[in-house]
């Protein structure tokens, strides 16, 4: 037996679990097309519709009411801009929470007069995206939650059944909505599987998300979130979404919603209308039900009663009907698009140079705050084939979660590839996270510092959704990094069942760092590093085979000489990837495919790092002498 999951225990997880249900239609247009006064009904306050379920709650009442008579099953708050960030706007950011709740207890009011025990209705309660967004600048992380946990309190305290964040533009936006909602939860003394958590974003008609997200990226972003249904709303109808629902319906494991607008809209007499006529509009839907699965649909923009009548009669008491399932490959995702952390035949390319402590040229553009400088030396590292970017921007006498934010705001919206935050701070690390909107990778955790930090590191993977690296460090300041294979493999294991088991982070989202050690010191204890690190890639890998493996490779090589540095890199990097690594963070361009290595280095480089000391390397076994590393010498 499996547990049931929380996430799907509510009344009206059930009801979406058994069988369609159909939403409302546009509640905006629907105000807009009736005669309310800028004056008396809006306080003055021209199209903040979020005022009306103060002033006119009778009109807002009447159009649930209308949507109710026709069989929806859902009807949606009238809460869209009922937060602090949008009220603010109209010098009411103190009413989101008296508006949220409001809006909750007139729709709550109106389903509860039309439920039956045959037809339960449901609220959803309505957050909208407002008009300012993290990603563009306009405004930052805390002011958002404080502003939307405003919103969720007050509807939840109006009886909401489920939270609906919708028509949504920024991932950062959903993520920073859908804690609010759990803040909330959790102030008020409830959680998820008694509010559930729905998201809807809007996908333009460029095919992605205003910012230029595309349906895989959003879905695997989102994907840790306890979110019940994933879907599209707004922006263009039925026909226009058709490619993006199927992508959701084969891959995305829990229910899917679609309201679209009643068509694309078009000007007529300097109005805005929507052409699309119920028939077409159920038409198009009903394919979405009957081969996307599709579990929960109705309308927005322009979206009549009659649309919605003709669209319950279509759904009737139907389940959702999924045609192609398909898993989501374990992925990380820049804002754009989504990055698998599984290359065929390779490994992930984890960029190293945007590190202050690892290359100067980052360093020296960090002191002079040459942020397009950093911009550029990132773009050249996703040229040079890096699938992800490490950014470290620790740096003595330096605000450290400050310049993360400065680089990171930039390279997120300028640069396609997956971030992965480093840092041995906290508070730099989530400063990072609060302004990228994909998934990204944190680097990282260990047992170092004790218990306490590396929950802490967990609990940002959880909130921000985030993939960890973990290194094999633990609190034994003898040997507090693990140098034998043993060592390695016991805290890569404590580490993964802390993480999964009390932090509910999934196996495949943890990155395993064995951690690299130079044995290039001429230390004898060095030596032996390398081998270790082999042997414990492989322990892990078999031990864990759906868990990440990464290093910080080039920290083998520490002090030789750069030609000689390149070839024990590569040759290196091979015997880790046939041991079982599946990802490393390296200096792309200097990385040498094995067949372009001359046979004598290679020898040489499988002597160092296999400590074949007793063995004879050779009379021609070494680089040019002007490349020879001094060590390399010694050993030879
Ligand atoms: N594990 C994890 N993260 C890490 C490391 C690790 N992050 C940082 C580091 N180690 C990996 N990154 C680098 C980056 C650069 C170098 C080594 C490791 C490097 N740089 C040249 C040097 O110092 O000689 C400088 C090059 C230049 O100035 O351009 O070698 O182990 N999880």
């Amino acid at each position: 037996m499996t547990q049931p999951d929380p996430l799907f225990s509510s009344r009206f997880a059930r009801a979406l679990a058994s069988r369609v249900l159909v939403l409302d239609g546009a509640m905006g247009t629907s105000l807009y097309s009736r005669d309310l006064t800028v004056h008396g009904d809006y306080c003055g306050c021209e199209n903040c519709t979020d005022i009306l379920v103060s002033t006119r709650p009778d009109v807002v009442g009447d159009i649930h009411r209308s949507f109710l008579e026709v069989g929806a099953d859902c009807i949606e708050t009238n809460s869209f801009g009922a937060n602090t960030l949008v009220l603010g706007e109209f010098d009411r950011a103190d009413k989101a929470r008296e508006y949220s709740r409001l809006a909750a207890e007139i729709a709550r009011a109106a389903a509860d007069a039309y439920s039956t025990a045959d037809k339960p209705r449901f609220v959803m309660g309505s957050m909208g995206p407002g008009t300012k967004l993290i990603t563009l600048g306009n405004t930052d992380w805390a002011t958002m939650l404080a502003s939307y946990t405003e919103q969720a309190l007050g509807l939840i305290e109006g009886g909401a059944d489920a939270f609906l964040i919708e028509t949504c533009q920024d991932l950062l936006q959903v993520k920073c909505a859908v804690n609010a909602c759990l803040h909330a939860l959790e102030r008020l003394g409830k959680n998820v599987a008694q509010v559930p958590i729905c998201v809807s974003v809007t996908i333009e008609q460029t095919g992605t998300m205003l910012l230029g997200t595309s349906i895989e990226a959003a879905a695997h972003a989102l994907r840790r979130y306890p979110i019940l249904s994933l879907g599209l709303n707004c922006a263009t109808g039925p026909t226009e979404m058709a490619e993006y629902i199927h992508w959701l319906g084969k891959y995305w494991d829990r229910h899917v919603t679609v309201a679209p607008n009643a068509g694309l809209p078009v000007l007529v007499e300097g109005r805005t209308e929507y052409p699309l006529k119920p028939g077409p509009f159920v038409e198009a839907l009903e394919r979405f039900v009957s081969h996307s699965g599709v579990g929960l649909v109705g309308g927005c923009c322009g979206t009549t009663p009659e649309h919605i009548r003709q669209l319950a009669q279509m759904v009737g008491t139907r389940p959702p009907v999924r045609e192609d399932r398909a898993v989501m490959v374990p992925s990380c995702t820049s804002l754009y698009s989504p990055v698998e952390y599984r290359q065929d035949n390779s490994f992930l390319i984890v960029g190293e140079r945007c590190n202050a402590s690892g290359s100067k040229q980052f360093k020296r553009l960090l002191e002079a705050e040459d942020w397009d400088g950093i911009v550029a030396m990132a773009k050249g590292q996703v040229r040079e084939g890096s699938h992800v970017l490490d950014v470290n921007v620790d740096y003595a006498g330096r605000d450290n979660a400050r310049d993360m934010r400065e680089v990171v705001q930039r390279l997120v919206r300028q640069v396609d590839a997956p971030l992965m935050i480093d840092s041995t701070q906290v508070a730099t690390i989530e400063a990072g996270l609060q302004c990228a909107g994909g998934k990204c990778i944190i680097n990282s955790a260990n047992f170092e510092d004790g218990e306490e930090k590396f929950d802490a590191i967990c609990n940002l993977a959880r909130t921000y959704g985030a993939a960890l690296v973990i290194g094999t460090i633990d609190e034994d300041p003898e040997a507090a990094m693990a140098r034998t294979a043993d060592r390695k493999f016991a805290i890569a294991k404590r580490s993964i069942e802390r993480a999964t088991r009390v932090h509910g982070l999934d196996e495949s989202d943890i990155f395993i760092d064995p951690l690299v050690l130079p044995i290039s010191t001429g230390m004898d204890d060095d030596r032996r590093s390398a081998l270790a690190l082999i042997e414990g890639t492989r322990r892990i890998a078999e031990a864990f085979p759906s868990v990440q493996i990464t290093c910080g490779l080039s920290n083998v090589s520490f002090g030789l000489k750069p030609a000689a540095r390149q070839v024990l890199n590569s040759v290196f990097l091979d015997e880790l990837v046939k041991a079982g690594l599946t990802s490393a963070i390296v200096h792309a361009s200097k990385i040498l495919p094995l067949a372009k290595i001359n046979e004598d280095h290679k020898r040489v480089a499988l002597h160092l790092i296999y400590d074949m000391r007793d063995q004879s390397v050779g009379g021609t076994g070494l680089p040019p002498a002007d490349e020879r590393p001094e060590q390399e010498v010694a050993l030879a």
